[in-house]
């Protein structure tokens, strides 16, 4: 079957938004919004994972949207809307528990990660949190995902996932008329830019993150002037010059996450941004960084201060764009249920 091309991806809302989601997904999911029809979710069904505070997890829920559409998703144009309206996603993950396989699921790098080493005190959900992802994508049959690199394995998850459902009910796909027995489709990862991979501003070898205690490891895109430009100044680097060329920033792992985050910033490349600062010292090269981020970021976060003024409004955007969303996964849902041998009323 030929789908039709479409683009799913969520964040969770687990805190403020930092410069990593915004690099590493958000500025091409506002490309594709441009070309593409577009679904984009809070993913507050994977937040609670680990555990939220409810009163603190309904305002990140919010803070989150606001976010969004502060950066400039259009919720006119794509579907903007919070996972757990759309119960779809929490029944197509119950089938995927059922698919995917136990020996799959231990190569998670994140769950190890996550986890860490109190392993038998995690949440079977947390473990299970791939299967979920999964279904996120393959409830719209989405074909490209937009994520930062840290998701590609569990993006192939979601591949194999869709593969496997497809093999193990080849027949009753075909009786439903998939005459190529392809339920599902491979949902495709995009995973592209100078900043795939946004680091921690305190060690280049640790990715930057929600949930890293250090405040000053990420750049929070709810910060003002000032906590920008103090957290780009207290960044850690090393004591060379930046290099002229791209090879130059191997084994920096600071700088090259520094002229990454530039050369996303400005739409240009890292070659670009080492040709403009190759031979200059971090001390010229860091107020130039910190003014481009002021610039990019403060009206994000100023716009999503006006929006959460109107937490009704941001409710509404939510409830129709789950609306929306739960009539284009229904029917797929439904199908799902007619190829796995359910009953329905
Ligand atoms: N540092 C990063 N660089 C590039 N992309 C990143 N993403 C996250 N961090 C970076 C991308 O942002 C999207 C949403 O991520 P998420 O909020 O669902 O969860 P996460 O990947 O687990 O992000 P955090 O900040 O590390 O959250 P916590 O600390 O709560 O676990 C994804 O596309 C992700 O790739």
């Amino acid at each position: 079957m030929k789908f039709q091309e479409r683009v799913f991806s969520g964040m969770q809302p687990t805190g403020s938004l930092h410069l990593g989601n915004y690099l590493g997904a958000m500025l091409k999911w506002i490309d594709l919004q441009k070309t593409h029809e577009c679904i984009y979710c809070v993913v507050d069904l994977h937040a609670i994972t680990v555990w939220q505070d409810p009163a603190e997890l309904r305002q990140a829920i919010r803070q989150v949207t606001a976010a969004y559409m502060a950066a400039g998703l259009d919720p006119k144009k794509s579907i903007l809307f919070n996972q757990s309206q759309v119960s779809a996603h929490a029944e197509l993950a119950w089938v995927f528990n059922c698919v995917a396989r136990l020996g799959w699921l231990n190569r998670m790098t994140q769950f190890k990660e996550k986890a860490g080493k109190d392993r038998e005190n995690a949440s079977v959900g947390l473990y299970a949190y791939p299967n979920l992802m999964a279904a996120d994508i393959l409830a719209y049959r989405a074909t490209h995902v937009p994520v930062g690199d840290d998701q590609k394995q569990h993006l192939e998850l979601a591949r194999d996932i869709a593969q496997k459902f497809n093999n193990d009910f080849a027949e009753p796909i075909r009786e439903m008329g998939y005459e190529d027995g392809i339920f599902f489709p491979q949902p495709e990862p995009v995973i592209t830019g100078p900043a795939t991979r946004v680091m921690s501003l305190r060690d280049g070898t640790r990715k930057m993150s929600k949930s890293e205690p250090s405040d000053l490891s990420r750049i929070n895109l709810t910060d003002d002037v000032d906590s920008i430009a103090k957290k780009i100044k207290k960044a850690k680097t090393d004591p060379e010059p930046l290099p002229g060329e791209v090879e130059g920033l191997e084994a920096r792992p600071e700088a090259e996450n520094l002229v990454g985050i530039y050369a996303a910033l400005a739409g240009t490349s890292k070659p670009d941004v080492l040709s403009e600062f190759g031979g200059k010292q971090f001390s010229q090269f860091k107020p130039a960084l910190a003014e481009l981020c002021v610039e990019k970021l403060g009206p994000i976060a100023d716009e999503a201060r006006r929006l959460m003024n109107d937490p009704a409004e941001i409710d509404r955007v939510l409830a129709n764009g789950s609306e929306r969303a739960r009539e284009l996964a229904t029917p797929i849902l439904n199908e799902v249920k007619d190829v796995v041998g359910f009953i329905r009323g």
